[in-house]
């Protein structure tokens, strides 16, 4: 089918796809840059993630220095329609130096900034509180010894800072996110002692104030992790209270809820108590598996509750999902275009239609509608869209990714 017979079908329901391209691409996507080395970093030091989480396989290709992980974005990016942001760890530092997690500066972080202009890229930032021997025990900013703390603490601070240089440097806010892997194995005696200093913790490291045009705060929960399955430090009711009442942007991963919890049914919830939100958005398999985002029907009811609640002005999206098992830039591209892809059919539904039904109480209409529309040509607009942005789509796609894949096996 054509774009304009395609346009033609969705005129016949009231709905603009010149508006929704044009929308479209409008929305930054932060792609997180852990994809490309299975969350290994460029620290001086070897070993695995750690912190609960695990990137699993080991296909070929995997970039081992920033210039590989620079490439394979470069390559990610000319396959995905729009501007977009990356999301960056503070062990993806790009030095010489070696500094430890409580020293680490601006500079270090320098050439990633270079490049990000050269790019025309936003930036966002996470310091990292894992794969390091303070994190062994899974405790950090809740760990009993006031010197770990501290030492964390310093890290939060230092990357909060680098953030900040970051944002204004790029002229765009970098989210910094916060994310700790604290938690236990087995049953707690005390909940409530770690969670205090956890939140006293955080205190310290959120107490100097920046500009929020140069970088914001998030907080991350979670249900459990692996080697922490009996209790997490920061669950989601803690982070909740503690976005609220402090004014930080509240993060929701979609694999950190129990199995069947709705996320998409979150965002309106908790966006009446919080500003600003963040997404991490993810695909849970049995447990936290990062699994590559689909264009599934949790994906799809993400956009809906984006676009039809109107919470793109206060959600900032950013992916987490890291598959070793295939082609890692194609996993970029692939879960990249699918959130994409579940925003444009958002932005082609008759909402002004299907919100009068709905407030009518006219179940019976919302349901022909909902339905009805699922036969909608959202192909062939999709394809315009990556026409217009100069991107592949089909056989051309899978022709460019292969080719892409094929010269990074080369690595060691
Ligand atoms: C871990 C969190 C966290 C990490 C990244 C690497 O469960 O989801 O966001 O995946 O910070
Ligand atoms: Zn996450």
């Amino acid at each position: 089918m054509t774009y304009e017979t395609a346009k033609s079908r969705f005129t016949e329901w009231n709905v603009d796809t010149e508006a929704a391209l044009r929308r479209l691409a409008e929305i930054p996507i932060s792609m997180h840059c852990w994809q490309g080395d299975d969350v290994v970093g460029f620290e001086q030091k070897s070993g695995s993630s750690g912190g609960g989480i695990q990137a699993t396989g080991n296909h070929p290709g995997r970039a081992r220095t920033p210039d590989e992980l620079r490439a394979d974005l470069e390559f990610a990016y000319s396959m995905i329609p729009g501007k977009h942001r990356l999301n960056l760890h503070a062990m993806y530092m790009d030095t010489d130096e070696s500094p430890d997690r409580d020293a680490i500066e601006y500079h270090h972080f320098a050439a990633w900034v270079d490049w990000a202009k050269s790019q025309e890229l936003g930036l966002d930032f996470n310091p990292t509180f894992f794969a390091h021997a303070k994190a062994d025990d899974n405790l950090t900013l809740a760990h009993p010894d006031a010197g770990i703390r501290d030492f964390w603490i310093e890290h939060g601070r230092r990357t909060r800072e680098i953030a900040a240089a970051i944002g204004a440097e790029l002229g765009s806010p970098a989210i910094n996110n916060i994310w700790v892997p604290d938690g236990m194995k087995d049953l707690p005696v005390d909940r409530l002692a770690p969670r205090a200093r956890l939140e006293a913790s955080l205190d310290d490291m959120l107490a100097e104030r920046h500009d929020p045009a140069h970088m914001r705060d998030a907080v991350e929960s979670k249900l459990f992790g692996i080697g922490v399955e009996a209790y997490t430090v920061g669950s989601h009711e803690f982070y909740l209270g503690y976005a609220i009442r402090k004014g930080v942007l509240l993060c929701l991963d979609m694999g950190h809820f129990h199995p069947t919890e709705n996320i998409a049914d979150k965002l309106s919830a908790v966006a009446l108590s919080v500003d600003e939100l963040l997404l991490h958005v993810s695909r849970p398999m049995r447990w936290d598996s990062d699994h590559v985002i689909l264009l599934n029907d949790d994906i799809l009811a993400m956009g809906q509750a984006l676009v039809s609640e109107d919470l793109l002005k206060k959600t900032h999206i950013g992916l987490d999902f890291f598959d070793a098992t295939i082609s890692r830039t194609a996993a970029w591209v692939i879960g990249t275009r699918n959130m994409q892809k579940s925003l444009l059919r958002a932005l082609l539904s008759p909402l002004d239609r299907l919100k009068e039904a709905e407030t009518a109480l006219d179940f019976t209409t919302r349901l022909v509608l909902t339905e009805e529309l699922k036969d909608l040509p959202f192909g062939a607009v999709w394809e315009e869209f990556c026409k217009r942005h100069n991107r592949p789509t089909g056989t051309q796609l899978i022709g460019a990714l292969d080719d892409y894949q094929r010269r990074v096996e080369v690595r060691g």
